[in-house]
């Protein structure tokens, strides 16, 4: 560990400049919704940190949450981050494989004992050892035994955070999340079916800068990413506040950017960072792609009545405010159109995305 590089030096071989790097520590602070003073502190800390250990088991899930990590547009801050940490047990991402997977898990464990985060992803079944196994061993004695030399654990993904998919009613393997089972370790949920990678990089960088788990919500997730709803941040929202609505997914609101409600968006109940910081690296989300939110980063999402059933009907005062929306007639509607596209372009501005590229645009002069 001694002679390990420092994340500062890493990012200096990848050919960030101070400058850069510099803006790199100000949009963590951003990300972590810390005040703008705390920039020179991440610096600080990310200048002298060196790579922690980190072990990642994957239990009863689809990949999604790895394949949502390792698909964002590449080269990307959170692959910087990923150079910075040790990743010593992967099993999707790593090249060895059988016995010699096995050893490097139990030696990372053995050598940072008491040190090393361990990230789950993907829920425990209980019903039956023999449900879920690796390496002939139980999910369920896998994470004890992981989970007993651990710093703090990193639940990615709903299934780990609150059970998932394999939750879902009738819950055929008794499946059940990490924070079930290990009840004498710091526990962070970071919740989505898959969550946003900038998410669970965020929890890293913030582990990395101040050896601690971030302010976490009533349900164990980080309150810089969860601490809105989607539809508080929607830029869809004018549009609901108006009453005006998509009924279908193809009639004239829909083509206009109107509200997803009718059509089931569960945004107004699900908390998450989608609306601001998006999916791929920074280009979009479900709902500006003309789909509802699924709700896939709150518990039981799955049962929770139908993707596309409207929650509840739109009050009174909304329903009015349609009626005058349908009546204003089609100058409206261009009018609408032309707000959606400004709304929609004031929603990609406010959120600011900095790329590897920009970094290495920003050489000192
Ligand atoms: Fe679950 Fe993740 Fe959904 Fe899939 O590992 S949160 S089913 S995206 O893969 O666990």
């Amino acid at each position: 560990m001694k002679n390990d590089p420092s994340l500062l030096d890493i990012l200096r071989q990848q050919g960030v400049s101070r400058r850069g790097f510099l803006k790199f520590c100000a949009a963590t602070a951003s990300l972590m919704a810390l005040p703008p003073g705390m920039a020179p502190v991440i610096a600080k800390a990310l200048e002298q940190a060196r790579r922690p250990s980190v072990i990642w088991l994957s239990f009863q899930e689809c990949t999604g949450c790895t394949e949502s990590l390792t698909r964002s547009h590449a080269p990307t801050l959170e692959g910087l981050i990923f150079d910075a940490i040790s990743l010593d047990y992967h099993h999707t991402l790593q090249a060895a494989s059988g016995t010699a997977a096995e050893e490097a898990r139990k030696t990372a464990m053995e050598e940072n004992r008491g040190k090393y985060l361990l990230v789950v992803d993907g829920s425990i079944p209980t019903g039956n050892a023999g449900y879920s196994t690796i390496a002939g061993i139980s999910n369920l004695d896998m994470l004890k035994e992981v989970a007993a030399g651990a710093a703090a654990i990193i639940a990615v993904g709903t299934c780990a955070a609150f059970g998932g998919l394999p939750h879902a009613s009738p819950n055929p393997t008794g499946a059940v999340a990490v924070s079930d089972i290990i009840t004498d370790k710091p526990i962070v949920n970071v919740s989505g079916c898959p969550p946003i990678p900038v998410v669970i990089t965020g929890v890293l960088a913030h582990f990395l800068t101040f050896g601690s788990l971030p302010e976490l919500d009533h349900l164990g997730r980080p309150m810089a990413f969860y601490g809105n709803n989607i539809h508080d941040r929607c830029y869809r929202r004018p549009f609901y506040e108006r009453g005006q609505f998509a009924e279908s997914f193809d009639d004239e609101g829909a083509k206009k950017g109107w509200c997803l409600y009718k059509l089931g968006c569960k945004g107004p109940v699900t908390y998450n960072a989608c609306a601001t910081t998006k999916w791929n690296n920074g280009t979009s989300f479900p709902i500006e792609s003309g789909h509802g939110c699924l709700g896939c980063s709150e518990p039981n999402f799955w049962d929770m009545g139908g993707f596309y059933n409207a929650l509840s009907e739109p009050s009174k005062g909304t329903g009015n405010a349609l009626g005058w929306g349908v009546a204003a007639g089609a100058a409206l509607g261009a009018a609408s159109g032309l707000m959606a596209r400004r709304e929609k372009d004031h929603a990609s501005r406010s959120h600011q995305q900095v790329t590897v590229d920009d970094l290495k645009r920003e050489e000192s002069p």
